[in-house]
């Protein structure tokens, strides 16, 4: 028999949805100490993290917050929540408002012809109980595999390739089976290229992708007296950063999503920014190959992590949402009631509702 290999072994460990997390492995950079530990590394920040004009509000609470880095994986940075509470949900509210609508294109457009109004408000809205086939029959052409695992993924939905399937279902349902939005450079999850044309990547989601990526450009490891040599991080200009494609992911609590390594890009040598909204999660970061041990770190909500250097092309993968884990600033019914946003995508509990049992992942990647 053909041996597991060993970031299979970890999903496998930590993907038990029977057993309750067990934390006792997982690095949380945010209770090392300020030194450092063994395997991880504080990083003092070179530049500053800076409100981007077209935002009407400041999303960072400070200019240089703390960053960490891992032994075993260079290149890999992580920031623990810098991000105001306003700010992460302004991202839920761009992730699950603007981002899903066409023509960008979703885990369910083979499905479903969805609305140029977004899912979550139609969902949202006074209309949510009406069946989405009233403003959404569609033909059900072909299953393009999400690469969010879901065990629990409607079975009706699963139809042999080829046929032609009339099915409708209430909006409510189908953002429940939300699972990825591609932005910018349509990525093909059959083809593995960016071949389904291009939409507009948000403007404001891109200034702040690139506030993010200016700030991890070259920084320094904190004063440490262990002898020891570590690589330089993140060389990459982070000016000369622009979000040419993103996907963002929707977990449910039973979620996961398996390991692999983004290679579609031309540009390895710029960051791929990714962000964490909602519920926590257990993230392995492996190596070149599967062989390599994974590390397991708990990622929580409005945690930045950057695949940078050799990590760029490292296996990656998420086997367990945290269930009860998202923070009071956005599960808190009237949290965003004043937000400088909310005229704009009113109703706060409705991401309320579902930022208390879900994860949000946004990442952006630079393709050339
Ligand atoms: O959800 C995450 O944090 C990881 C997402 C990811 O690996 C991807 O979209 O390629």
């Amino acid at each position: 028999m053909q041996q597991q290999t060993a970031f299979r072994r970890a999903e496998k460990k930590h993907k038990a949805q029977h057993q309750l997390p067990n934390l006792s492995d997982v690095i949380d950079v945010s209770a090392i100490d300020a030194s450092d530990g063994a395997a991880v590394r504080r990083l003092c920040l070179t530049h500053d993290m800076c409100q981007p004009s077209v935002l009407p509000f400041q999303p960072f609470c400070q200019d240089r917050p703390p960053a960490y880095t891992l032994r075993d994986h260079p290149g890999l940075i992580v920031i623990p929540n810098p991000f105001t509470a306003e700010a992460q949900r302004w991202i839920a509210r761009k992730c699950l408002c603007d981002c899903t609508r066409p023509p960008n294109h979703t885990n369910l457009d083979p499905f479903f012809d969805l609305p140029s109004q977004s899912l979550f408000s139609l969902a949202s809205g006074p209309t949510n109980n009406k069946p989405a086939g009233a403003l959404t029959r569609v033909e059900a052409q072909h299953m393009v595999a999400s690469r969010v695992q879901s065990d629990s993924i409607d079975p009706s939905v699963s139809k042999p390739k080829g046929k032609i399937y009339m099915q409708s279902a209430p909006a409510a349902d189908l953002l429940e089976r939300l699972r990825w939005c591609t932005l910018g450079q349509q990525y093909n999850w059959t083809t593995k290229e960016y071949d389904l044309g291009t939409s507009v990547f948000d403007c404001e989601l891109n200034a702040l992708m690139r506030s993010i990526a200016e700030a991890i450009t070259n920084p320094a490891y904190a004063a440490c007296n262990r002898s020891e040599d570590w690589p330089p991080i993140n060389k990459y200009e982070g000016s000369e950063f622009v979000s040419q494609a993103g996907i963002i992911n929707y977990y449910h609590e039973r979620a996961s999503m398996a390991g692999h390594v983004d290679k579609t890009e031309e540009s390895m040598d710029a960051p791929l920014i990714s962000l964490s909204i909602g519920l926590s999660c257990i993230y392995l970061i492996g190596g070149p190959t599967r062989d390599t041990e994974p590390t397991p770190l708990l990622l929580r909500s409005g945690d930045i992590l950057a695949m940078c250097g050799d990590s760029r092309l490292a296996f990656h993968g998420v086997p367990r949402v945290l269930s009860d884990t998202a923070p009071e600033c956005l599960t808190l019914p009237n949290a965003g009631d004043n937000d400088s946003v909310a005229a704009r995508y009113p109703n706060w509990h409705n991401f309320a509702t579902y930022l208390s049992t879900h994860r949000i992942n946004c990442n952006a990647r630079k393709c050339m």
